[in-house]
């Protein structure tokens, strides 16, 4: 089967992160592939036009990096990524749920910056920037409370996607600037071979996102 990325995307990112935990790359071929170009050819698979995108063998067609990754854990039949809906599950999956809603924030404040400086909106900026602060304050606290402790999970993947590298392309979140835990953690899960192995190429330009 094949994945559709960009290898800047944090979202397609924990689905390469998640084929490399579950040993599938012998299964699923990754193919990056140019987004928000008006001729993309990522259109004729996927009409939103977003990655990742998962296409089966048979030609079935999925969208949206929680439930490629849902799918990808049950293929070999022994998912890892399961969460039973136990006090401890659901305080796993505000968990994961706080992380998604950042990283949707983050996306929102990159976009802007992807746009001319003369069509930036600062107000959006100032508001995502503001956003982004006060979740990484709130994760710091996850973490120092243990959330992000315990056996290898989709949210534990997803914060260090979303946070691993983030200076080189957003350099005014100042994610680590009293968040010790959080940066301490995000450190120290990023050494895994699956978070190493899909860092995002460097920064080209300023702009780029
Ligand atoms: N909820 C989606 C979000 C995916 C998403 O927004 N991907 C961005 C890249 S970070 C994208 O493909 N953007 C292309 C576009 O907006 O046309 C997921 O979890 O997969």
């Amino acid at each position: 089967m094949k994945l559709y990325v960009t290898l800047t995307s944090p979202y397609a990112r924990l689905a390469r992160a998640v084929i490399i935990e579950k040993g599938l790359q012998d299964r699923v071929e990754v193919i990056p592939i140019q987004t928000r170009t008006p001729d993309s050819p990522l259109y004729a698979i996927n009409p939103s036009g977003r990655v990742p995108t998962l296409v089966t063998d048979d030609g079935t067609m999925f969208e949206d990096s929680g439930l490629i990754c849902a799918y990808l854990d049950h293929l070999d039949g022994s998912p890892l990524f399961e969460i039973q809906r136990t006090a401890e599950g659901w305080a796993a999956l505000r968990a994961e749920v706080r992380v998604r809603s950042m990283l949707d924030g983050i996306a929102v404040w990159g976009r802007e910056l992807y746009r001319p400086p003369t069509e930036r909106s600062p107000g959006i900026i100032a508001h995502e920037t503001a956003r982004a602060q006060r979740m990484a304050a709130a994760l710091d606290g996850d973490v120092a409370a243990g959330l992000f402790d315990g056996p290898l999970s989709i949210a534990q993947l997803l914060l260090a996607c979303t946070l691993h590298t983030r200076e080189d392309r957003l350099p005014d979140f100042q994610w680590r600037q009293g968040n010790d835990h959080l940066s301490a953690w995000v450190d120290r899960f990023s050494e895994r071979p699956s978070i190493q192995q899909t860092t995002p190429p460097p920064h080209p330009s300023e702009t780029a996102h």
